[in-house]
């Protein structure tokens, strides 16, 4: 769990730090949401006299949550599936094998007592695809143990990451499929650690990576620790350039390495996110080293308040793709953030085409037009390019500790989104706190062709519990993945847009020949048949209102007409236009309109020649 540092406690060991930079970081530091904790990832109750599942007559039925096709099954229950009455689980972390993707482990903060914050490493395993789980125990009964993360190699081996009470971290193996673990391995850690293992195949293929907030950990300013022997041993940490805080760390398809979470350096700066980039981490022959880029994620990172009083609203996450296709090694930046105004949190993703040397404006992914709280944002990248994204949303309820989960996902790189929609019902996120106010600091997804795995915390019984859900785009809601409908014939991708035909829309398909300094034509798809399509261009990202359409908008700022056509009787309309031979070299948006239907289509971003 993360802790804001305190100014007692914080070790500084830059010696080179003049008086006048730590002033300024001192005013940067507390012009921040005001809060100061002092470190509390120490035992504070004792453990419970006796664990809730000793009662074997403390039982409910499992809890089995449905939204539509989506169906959150309990992971913290006993061997019979029943829910233990009496514990509390949260902060969960999932791994599924890529060898059998029926094969899954969830690892969390396990309290035996809703009544003692003293917490053990919880985990359970599935060998059917998250439709049942085995909870065998913890890891090591009555050792104090926080912040599980866990990952699997390209071998289907299980990993553990588990922090323990003097900063350092125990590394646990599974060559069973979570049925049992080997003795651990000690590793270098500290507060809020996240850990990530390279199957790229490449030189770095089974290094395992962690990285933890600086101040809060075994070794000052050096919070990056490798392992480049599967995780047998662990190398003495080095230093993240820019110091990134509260965050994850994700390996690029060539092995490269990214961290993120907000500056600190050496006082944690919540208004700005860092990404910080390695490319020799993943060869043991050398000494790894970091550059950092701020972010400008359109906000802040929060930590207390209203939904989850002592955790984190949402954490930093890093996510690249590793798809195939031309959109490989894109960079993701997303998390919960505070933004302008009297909207207290959104979703919001940066992206990088550049490895994270340079980033595009963000964008809002929660779709509401009130001012919800969208907290626990959380990011994974499909192997197709996909990118799938869950939030808790409180829209529903317009009470901020009452939420419901929320899901879109984007075949663009972020730029547009499905429209958003919950995938369960609605729960409390203050009932079940085990002495501790909060519902741990996140949740955790893995992302496949088809959909995504995710391990999620919830109170839906009354206590805090863990859930595993699979989601998958279901644009045309018949329960199926679309990428399965499109695979198997069901639904038409004429267009080849990974979206079925039948929910695209009107869809505006690159210029040919692309070319600027001459005409080009546009083919518009979805539009009213016999009615005017208008073609609008700009050179920025926006939002622009469509007069006539109340609640519509495009996403450019200052368009221009570019032409206009009428549709035919399938809808389709072709839009010739001419684009300045100025243009060359640029990245022209676009973005089509149907007013009749107050449609707008995808937006265009074609570099022409
Ligand atoms: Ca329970
Ligand atoms: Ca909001
Ligand atoms: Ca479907
Ligand atoms: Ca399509």
């Amino acid at each position: 769990m993360p802790d804001r540092e305190s100014t007692e406690s914080r070790p500084e060991r830059r010696a080179a730090a003049t008086w006048i930079a730590l002033l300024a970081a001192f005013a940067v530091a507390q012009a921040g949401p005001a809060q100061t904790r002092s470190y509390s990832e120490r035992p504070d109750d004792p453990p419970a006299p006796t664990a809730a599942r000793d009662d074997l007559g403390a039982r409910t039925p499992g809890g089995r949550i449905e939204a539509g096709s989506y169906v959150s099954i309990q992971v913290n229950v006993d061997s019979e599936g029943r829910n233990i009455v009496g514990d509390a689980a949260n902060e969960p972390s999932i791994a599924v094998s890529p060898v059998d993707p029926l094969s899954m482990v969830v690892g969390w903060r396990q309290f035996d007592s809703v009544g003692s914050n003293f917490r053990q490493g919880g985990w359970a395993w599935s060998a059917d695809g998250g439709q049942s789980w085995t909870f065998p125990g913890v890891l090591e009964p009555g050792v104090f143990r926080s912040d599980p993360v866990l990952d699997v190699d390209s071998a289907g081996r299980f990993f553990y990451n588990s922090l323990k009470v003097d900063f350092s971290m125990d590394f646990w193996r599974s060559i069973d499929g979570g049925v049992s673990w080997l003795s651990p391995v000690p590793a270098f850690g500290g507060d809020k650690n996240w850990a990530a293992i390279d199957r790229t195949g490449g030189v770095g293929e089974g290094n395992v990576y962690g990285v933890w907030q600086r101040g809060i950990g075994c070794c000052g300013p050096d919070i990056f620790t490798r392992s480049t022997d599967g995780g047998t041993s662990f190398a003495s940490p080095v230093d993240v350039d820019l110091d990134p805080s509260f965050g994850v760390i994700a390996v690029g398809p060539d092995g490269e390495v990214y961290a993120t979470g907000v500056e600190t350096a050496p006082f944690q700066d919540f208004d700005t996110f860092i990404v910080s980039r390695s490319d020799d981490a993943r060869d043991p022959f050398a000494q790894p080293t970091f550059v950092g880029r701020r972010v400008d994620l359109g906000g802040s990172m929060v930590l207390g308040a209203s939904p989850n009083p002592d955790g984190l609203l949402g954490q930093a996450w890093v996510a690249v793709d590793r798809s195939q296709g031309p959109s490989r090694g894109h960079v993701y930046l997303l998390g919960s953030v505070n933004p302008p105004g009297s909207d207290p949190l959104d979703v919001k993703i940066a992206r990088s085409v550049d490895g994270g040397l340079s980033w595009e404006p963000p964008v809002r992914v929660n779709q509401d037009a009130g001012t919800a709280w969208q907290w626990f944002g959380t990011l994974s990248v499909a192997p197709n390019g996909r990118l799938d994204v869950v939030w808790n949303d409180t829209r529903a309820s317009g009470i901020s500790t009452v939420s419901q989960l929320f899901y879109s996902w984007s075949y663009d790189g972020g730029k547009t989104w499905s429209p958003d929609e919950a995938v369960s019902t609605a729960f409390d996120s203050t009932l079940g706190w085990p002495n501790q106010n909060k519902l741990g600091d996140y949740y955790d997804m893995v992302s496949d062709s088809a959909g995504a795995d995710l391990a999620w915390a919830a109170t839906f019984n009354g206590e805090q519990d863990v859930y595993y859900l699979r989601l998958f785009p279901d644009c045309n809601d018949n329960g199926v993945s679309d990428v399965t409908d499109i695979l198997g014939g069901a639904s038409p991708d004429d267009n080849g847009n990974e979206i079925p035909d039948e929910c695209d829309g009107l869809v505006l398909e690159d210029p040919d020949p692309g070319v600027a300094g001459g005409s080009n034509t546009f083919r518009i798809t979805g539009a009213t048949a016999g009615e005017t399509v208008v073609l609008l261009a700009a050179l920025d990202a926006g939002e622009t209102a469509v007069p006539g359409c109340p609640g519509v908008g495009v996403n450019v700022a200052s368009p221009r007409l570019l032409g206009s056509a009428v549709a035919d009787g399938s809808g389709t309309a072709i839009v010739t236009a001419t684009i300045p031979g100025g243009a060359a070299g640029m990245t022209i948006l676009t973005q089509a309109v149907d007013r009749t239907a107050c449609a707008r289509s995808n937006l265009g971003t074609y570099r022409y020649e």
